[in-house]
């Protein structure tokens, strides 16, 4: 079977729909799945087992390990995730990965089994409504009607997903559709005249923002996860640099410009830094480039940016005065639009006064912490993860005050080494997605910063790991709680820890070990120290179960409903 003049798929006589399938993932380049087998998928298992296709099937233990590996691979390469789940539980077990991919942009190609298309709608075994689960938290899906589709709807489902703003596109394939036998041609080209994002930006919106840079006197650019998907670090670090302009990342963005640059004013939002809050609170022209003005960012939108002209750019249209009002909207990518700045000559003011107080800000209040009597500091541990692993590890985090320490205390230089759950906040993301991440970024220390409580919604995934041999390092940040929802217990409900704390933590070194990992336990800073140099040098997967003192907070916080000047726990 193969594609001749890119237009037509020649199928050999005997070939299935299933066979179809795999032969469109190796046209598109596509070289890991992720994926768990079943009834409605089985003719496509069959074709993955008598395909030469040199690709690798990763099987998960739980289809959310499938997602969210894939997740984690489409953020470190920027290529699409691929994932193959049965209809049914096996679907409705991926809709999870499916919504975090959505609100975090992440490019997948989900392909899901469906019951043969003539009992579609009798409630048939393992029948579940895919296109209507997924309509919400999909870009687009696709329910294949017939073969001859398949090719073309693949080839689509590749294009949208990894095109204008990247999300995840469904294809849901009925089995009879697998299984049906083709002879002859079928259709690959496709003609998407209704998808067709502005890449471009308008001309008249450059000189906008230019003139608008022209009369700043307190400018500031925002930078968001668009920035790290059109590869235009560089670029903003070169606009950035040109015009003396701060930086403030969003969580997502972080990497996008370097963390250590003069420059940088470190994370916005809910536990973002004084002085890139401030920056925002003050600021007479904003610049966001790639993110969302998402409500942890802005906190009450009363206050954000109360004196700023805002300018936008953005891939997707929709994002444009959604929460924020815009004075200069770019729709493009992120990249094309920074150029097109670069290529102008702006004269802008004199603003060495802003920069001033800016770098005062940053110095005058830094993150902090105080280290617990026994037991280890968290921040202190994410401090040394970052010292250790000489701070370009790819890191991948669940969701909590891990989270939030892992983007406080683990600066990041460079783009698409941060793999977060941002939009969705999911916990059970952190391990699965450095898994995805390995295999995308091979020679790379990968290291899953996880909470007590998020790793075990998916340590299962430790038989992934042992499998593949993959080197990945679990440091478990291990308060024994929910600390985040203790922390918002402690701070608004009066100190009633209701199903917060926990107190029958599984011995998270056995389960290590039952998998064949190598765990370690560590809980005084010496011991920490020579355990994680260990872990990092051996070459293969290692879990770190690190003792943390419970009660600590993380600051500084942005209260609910605050404003994003009315910080909390600035200081000592
Ligand atoms: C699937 C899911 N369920 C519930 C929550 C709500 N939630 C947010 S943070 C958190 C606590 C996480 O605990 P842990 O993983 O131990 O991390 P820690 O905050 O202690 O660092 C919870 C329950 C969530 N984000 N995701
Ligand atoms: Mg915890």
């Amino acid at each position: 079977m193969k594609v001749d003049d890119g237009r037509k798929l020649v199928v050999n006589e005997g070939k299935t729909g299933a066979d179809v399938l795999v032969e469109t993932l190796v046209n598109a380049g596509v070289d890991t799945i992720f994926g768990y087998p079943g009834g409605a998928v089985l003719p496509i298992y069959d074709a993955l087992y008598r395909s030469d296709a040199s690709f690798e099937h990763i099987l998960s233990r739980h289809e959310q390990g499938s997602i969210h590996a894939a997740e984690g691979y489409a953020r470190v390469t920027g290529k699409a995730g691929v994932v193959i789940g049965t209809s049914g539980p096996g679907a409705t077990n991926l809709i999870t990965g499916i919504a975090d991919a959505m609100m975090d942009s992440l490019p997948l190609v989900v392909i899901t089994g469906q019951v043969a298309s003539r009992v579609i709608g009798t409630d048939a075994f393992q029948e579940t409504d895919v296109m209507g689960l997924t309509t919400p938290i999909t870009k687009y899906n696709y329910q294949v009607k017939e073969l001859n589709e398949l090719p073309r709807v693949m080839n689509e489902a590749f294009h949208i997903a990894t095109s204008g703003r990247p999300g995840p596109v469904v294809v849901d394939v009925p089995k009879n559709i697998s299984e049906e036998i083709q002879v002859g041609e079928l259709e690959t080209d496709f003609y998407l005249p209704g998808y067709q994002p502005t890449t471009r930006p308008n001309p008249l919106q450059i000189v906008k923002l230019s003139e608008a840079l022209e009369r700043a006197e307190k400018p500031m650019i925002l930078a968001g996860a668009g920035v790290v998907f059109a590869e235009a670090a560089e670029e903003l670090k070169l606009f950035a640099e040109k015009y003396d302009i701060p930086v403030a990342n969003t969580l997502l963005g972080l990497g996008s410009f370097p963390g250590t640059h003069p420059l940088s004013l470190g994370m916005a939002g809910m536990h973002g830094s004084y002085a890139a809050n401030m920056a925002v609170y003050e600021s007479d022209l904003l610049i966001n480039i790639g993110a969302r003005f998402d409500d942890r960012l802005t906190g009450n939108l009363e206050h954000f940016a109360p004196q700023a002209r805002v300018a936008h750019i953005d891939i997707d249209p929709a994002e444009i005065g959604k929460n924020v009002e815009t004075e200069i909207p770019v729709v493009a990518d992120a990249k094309m639009a920074l150029q097109a700045l670069l290529e102008r000559s702006i004269d802008r003011p004199n603003h060495d006064k802003w920069l001033q107080q800016l770098i005062e800000n940053k110095e005058k209040y830094p993150y902090w912490y105080e280290k617990p009597a026994s037991l280890l500091s968290p921040q202190w541990v994410i401090e040394q993860v970052h010292t250790l692993s000489g701070g370009d590890a790819i890191v991948t985090t669940d969701v909590g005050q891990h989270q939030m320490w892992a983007a406080q205390y683990y600066t990041f230089d460079k783009p698409n080494r941060w793999v977060t759950s941002g939009g969705l906040g999911t916990m059970g993301f952190g391990f699965p997605s450095a898994i995805g991440a390995q295999l995308g970024a091979p020679d790379d220390l990968v290291v899953a910063i996880v909470g007590d409580g998020g790793f075990q919604m998916t340590s299962h995934e430790l038989a992934v790991i042992k499998q593949w041999n993959l080197p990945v390092k679990i440091v478990i940040v291990n308060n024994e709680a929910l600390g985040m929802v203790r922390q918002w217990q402690q701070s608004f409900y009066d100190e009633r820890y209701s199903e917060s704390l926990f107190s029958s933590n599984p011995d998270f070194v056995k389960l290590a070990e039952s998998y064949g990992v190598r765990g370690y336990r560590v809980s005084d800073e010496d011991s920490f120290i020579s355990t994680i140099k260990e872990a990092f040098a051996f070459e293969g997967p290692a879990l770190i179960d690190c003792r943390v003192v419970q009660k600590e907070c993380v600051y500084p916080m942005i209260a609910p409903g605050k404003g994003i000047h009315q910080m909390v726990g600035v200081s000592k």
